[in-house]
């Protein structure tokens, strides 16, 4: 049983929110709305990004944060919350580290993991100067998959393949290839990124993509083609939105105007009007008397 495969299947769609701590991954558990038609509207899991993990550390993204660094935030969410984590394993380390990461992250309790299709020197694939960012070998990354799935003990986490052609200035006929070889060598699902600030390309994939595999899982993390609705990209062919760094982009100006205003005033009287009260926080603390869920 997979948690998220498994709603996936029954076709579900899923809209996943970012979370680099366990007070951020209380947000993703906690925020709801009631839509137009009266239905209640929440996040359908948890992404840990290597980029909101990295910064939130004071580290580049490249491939830094260590998979022990991993386990224990996936323990700190899991406190707070039983929806599906899939974690973004970047590269997914050396072949011969792959295998351990699948099987620790599956102890863990984690759906499925991301690796994209790069070697060397990993960067986050957002950057405007990537010209250091290589492609992996369709047959190099088809063996990491391999040995993936080999270590899997259950079937309770997916490998997802991130496709970067798109990234890397390749065309859909790349990405329609590297799509088809990774589902052969046994990926769960297929991620389709690109860096423009139109969906077109993507969805162009999706169309085609979904002739062919219609029962294989489509992600995709809209960081720069973030003007299209959740419902159109999954109307278009995506089963999983990935909304993959907004709580920390949040945070940080919110706690940066009130470091600054604090100094500027030289009391913290003048940002109380943008801070929760000590009261609300107060409020957040867990009860001592009420197990986690
Ligand atoms: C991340 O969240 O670390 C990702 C997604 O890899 S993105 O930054 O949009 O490339
Ligand atoms: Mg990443």
């Amino acid at each position: 049983m997979n948690l998220l495969f498994d709603q996936i299947k029954l076709g579900k769609k899923r809209r996943l929110l970012e979370a680099h701590s366990a007070i951020s991954a209380m947000i993703v558990e906690n925020s709801s709305i009631y839509d137009k038609n009266g239905e209640k509207k929440e996040f359908d899991g948890v992404w840990v990004s290597s980029l909101t993990l990295s910064l939130s550390k004071g580290l580049p993204d490249i491939e830094l944060v260590d998979i022990t660094s991993k386990l224990n935030l996936i323990q700190e969410i899991r406190r707070i919350s039983n929806k599906p984590i899939i974690v973004d394993c970047d590269t997914g380390s050396l072949k011969e580290q792959f295998g351990f990461i699948v099987n620790a992250l599956e102890r863990g309790g984690v759906s499925a993991i991301v690796i994209e299709d790069k070697f060397g020197y990993k960067q986050n694939s957002l950057i405007e100067e990537n010209e250091n960012q290589k492609q992996e070998s369709v047959e190099n990354f088809c063996d990491k998959i391999r040995i993936g799935v080999r270590a899997m003990q259950h079937d309770t986490i997916g490998i997802v393949a991130r496709i970067e052609s798109f990234i890397l200035g390749k065309g859909l006929d790349d990405a329609l290839f590297r799509a088809k070889a990774y589902i052969n060598a046994g990926a769960s699902g297929i991620l389709i990124h690109s860096k423009d600030k139109s969906a077109d390309k993507v969805i162009e994939f999706a169309k085609v993509f979904k002739v062919d595999f219609p029962n294989i899982p489509l992600f995709c993390v809209p960081s720069k083609f973030n003007s299209i609705a959740d419902e159109e990209l999954f109307s278009s062919g995506f089963d999983v939105v990935i909304h993959a760094n907004h709580l920390l982009r949040a945070a940080y100006p919110a706690m940066l105007n009130t470091a600054k205003s604090i100094l500027q005033f030289d009391r913290s009287y003048e940002a109380g009007t943008d801070i929760m009260e000590i009261n609300d926080i107060l409020s957040l603390i867990p009860d001592p008397n009420v197990m986690p869920i």
